[in-house]
């Protein structure tokens, strides 16, 4: 096929065809690595039945040898992660900003290899914890390949890479005793965030529900650094990428989070898994915030400081096309592991800025692969391979795949033709943006970068009050593990820069004196959209919804509950104290989904309770059910209960919530998510309630749930 029929525009199924030649079906007969049919893997071969195994047993050692070299070094960051195929679509042509041929043309279908991660856990910690989440896309462009290595956050906790180790060493379990593990609750990361208040602002989004999300599927991703978009024209312009869930910004509640840990850990890559298998398949839109060229100074802050961000009141974000994850991986080390990003992957139209945490972050990916995935050749691995053809004179080192026909391996040559040879840009090639960089040789930071406490506050005055008193507690939790006073005092000072109300509310609970004064005046900016609250809650599509049932439950009130919600999109999970099946108040029957012993409310977003007498009275007196009701209400989940279901709340310690009863009758009561009706004989309106007080998530209302035990 000739070159150029191969850089035709790609199609969603063109990563995939790529990986389906190197993809292996289990076979019949089982064989060694060269092909030989083997007779026996249960015993070795032995020199008597009782004698010691023979040196020559070469399948004994080929099988034992993979074994043993199994495992290869995981990522220095970003260990933990699930990843997802899909494709990526354009709304509108951009060509006007760039000749990114994948950002120009509408028709085509873009495949995507997206991998989600935590930062700081080892690749087999818990997925809930308190963290920044990776967010790293790989388009397979017909240009080649490009990789937006992002965050969930839009600000990175430092200016220059050459402070990257320092981060990470400090936020890392200790080094004299490894713990605590993926945390940063602990004396190193504190005692060295608080001696480089550029992170203030970062460490802001971190005690923020931002970093304990619901779902990857529920997470807004963020390019954090100023790109720069090139069009054919050579114009360039600056921009920011923003990735934006289709179902909405959702956080979870640090006391479920942490309990998930211990119940789940794999709970966001189960919910990921099952979300694509179940034919949710999770969609982001890709979001463009373009400042002119021109327009590079008109901030109040240097664009090429990663630890600010641009508000979206200022600059709006553009919606120029959504990505579809609709495929699980075939087999989770040779891609999700394998898989290899690079902030320099770019294509022609996409270019870079002088971002000094960017420029180093250009050299480490490079260099963290050749260790990682052990040599140069890791762009060979199937996952990685640009479904663009690649043509060049490296050669050789391990496990070299390409067979280079041939004599020639260099450049210029004229014995191969003069081949692989140049191209221009208009015959596609990545030509650098001519930027005139003149100076000093200095290791300095720019005045312009020295702010590191405006956007911090900006980000607190932009929470509700809910978000503010998570994030305090959040401070509580983290500062309360450090022992260092000097270390809590340094951070309630800095804190004290970003707000006096906010550094006092933090000092309380962590045993330091109140800062006497503000150190700086709030000024008063807020940027709303940088509210999770403020995010998309019109949707109730694969939420979780539990069902409490026992024997003798009314068969009519879950059977149209139960429609609404599939209707609507959400997942109906049938909750009892055994699996088996259940018979209704009509004689007919349901299937338990999960007992309660392998399951708990923590893992679903809802909780319904249906009436019957006799179902009820079951319930009453198991403590499970009555956990799984005080919980779902102490994580401020939407909880509704019909008939004789109400009864049941009231037994559990719901309290200061006006609940249904008989004198109620048919009117619907609705309080701070818990949604009641006695008389059932109409549910129209009560599910109407119901489906929006699950798509609001939580409700942050309810006073009473500091009284509830949990
Ligand atoms: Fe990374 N980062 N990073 N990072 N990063 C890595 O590369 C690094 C930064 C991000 O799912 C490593 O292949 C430096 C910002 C993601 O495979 C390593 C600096 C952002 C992933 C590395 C940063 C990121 C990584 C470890 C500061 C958001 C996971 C393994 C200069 C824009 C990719 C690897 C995946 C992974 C270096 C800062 C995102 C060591 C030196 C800012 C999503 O190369």
């Amino acid at each position: 096929m000739s070159d150029d029929k191969k850089r035709a525009p790609t199609s969603e199924t063109s990563k995939r065809e790529d990986l389906e030649r190197h993809t292996s079906e289990r076979g019949t007969y089982l064989t060694t690595n060269q092909g030989l049919r083997v007779d026996h893997t249960d015993d070795s071969l032995k020199a008597g039945e009782r004698g010691p195994t023979l040196m020559e047993d070469f399948h004994f050692r080929e099988k034992m040898t993979h074994f043993d070299h199994e495992r290869i070094p995981e990522r220095v960051v970003h260990a933990r992660g699930s990843a997802a195929h899909g494709y990526f679509e354009l709304y509108e042509d951009l060509s006007a900003l760039t000749r990114a041929r994948f950002l120009c043309d509408t028709s085509m279908k873009t495949p995507v290899f997206v991998r989600f991660s935590t930062v700081v856990g080892f690749r087999g910690s818990a997925d809930t914890v308190r963290d920044v989440r990776g967010f790293a896309t790989k388009f397979f462009t017909q240009e080649g390949n490009y990789d937006l290595v992002g965050n969930n956050m839009p600000v990175f906790f430092i200016q220059d890479a050459v402070k990257f180790p320092d981060l990470v060493h400090s936020i890392k379990p200790e080094p004299h005793n490894q713990m605590p593990q993926a945390s940063a609750a602990h004396d190193n990361f504190w005692d060295f965030v608080g001696l480089v208040p550029e992170s203030t602002a970062t460490l802001m989004w971190v005690l923020s529900d931002r970093a304990i999300p619901r779902s990857y599927r529920m997470m807004e991703g963020f390019g954090v650094h100023t790109f720069r978009l090139v069009n054919e024209a050579g114009d360039a312009s600056f921009v920011k990428f923003h990735w934006k869930p289709k179902l909405g910004t959702h956080g979870l509640v640090w006391d479920e989070a942490q309990k998930l840990a211990g119940k789940d850990p794999d709970f966001h890559r189960r919910d990921l898994w099952e979300a694509i298998e179940a034919g949710d398949f999770p969609e982001f839109e890709l979001g463009l915030q373009v400042v002119p060229a021109e327009d590079e100074h008109r901030f109040d802050f240097d664009l090429l400081d990663p630890t600010k961000f641009i508000p979206e009141e200022e600059v709006p974000v553009r919606r120029v096309g959504r990505m579809v994850l609709n495929r699980n991986p075939d087999n989770f080390f040779a891609e999700t592991e394998q898989v290899a990003f690079h902030p320099g992957h770019v294509v022609p139209g996409i270019d870079f800025t002088n971002d000094p945490l960017l420029q180093g972050r250009l050299f480490s990916y490079i260099d963290t692969q050749l260790i990682r995935l052990g040599g140069p050749n890791f762009s060979e691995i199937p996952i990685n391979r640009p479904v663009a053809p690649v043509h060049n004179n490296q050669r050789d080192g391990y496990g070299r795949q390409t067979i280079n026909r041939g004599n020639t391996n260099y450049y210029p040559n004229s014995t191969g033709g003069g081949c692989p040879m140049m191209a221009s840009a208009t015959q596609g090639a990545y030509v650098h943006l001519s930027e005139r960089v003149d100076g000093h040789k200095i290791k300095n930071r720019s005045d312009s970068f020295r702010d590191h406490f405006s956007q911090a506050t900006l980000f607190w005055n932009s929470l509700t009050d809910a978000e503010k008193d998570h994030l305090v507690s959040a401070a509580h939790f983290e500062l309360g593990k450090v022992s260092s006073m000097e270390v809590r005092e340094r951070m309630v000072n800095n804190f004290n820069e970003v707000d006096h109300d906010f550094a006092c509310r933090v000092a309380a609970g962590i045993g330091v004196a109140a800062p006497k004064t503000p150190n700086a005046k709030n000024h008063g900016k807020a940027s709303p959209a940088v509210s999770m609250e403020a995010t998309v809650k019109d949707t109730i599509t694969s939420r979780k919804v539990a069902v409490l049932l026992a024997d003798g439950f009314a068969a009519d009130q879950l059977n149209e509950m139960r429609d609404a919600l599939k209707q609507e999109g959400a997942r109906v999970t049938i909750v009892s104290e055994v699996r088996g099946t259940l018979s209704a108040d009509d004689g007919s029957s349901v299937e338990v989904d999960k007992p309660f012993v392998t399951t708990a409310s923590i893992m679903f977003d809802a909780l319904y309770i249906p009436g019957g007498q006799e179902h009820i009275d079951t319930l009453k007196t198991r403590g499970d059910a009555l956990h799984f009701i005080n919980e779902a209400f102490k994580h401020y989940k939407p909880i509704a209960a019909t008939a004789e279901g109400v009864d049941l709340l009231r037994d559990a310690a719901i309290t200061g919530i006006d609940l249904a009863d008989a004198q109620s009758s048919d009117h619907v009561k609705n309080q701070h998510g818990v949604i009641s009706l006695w008389e059932c004989s109409n549910l129209a309106d009560f599910t109407t309630q119901w489906l929006e007080a699950i798509a609001q998530h939580r409700h942050w209302g309810r006073d009473a749930v500091g009284r509830v035990p949990a």
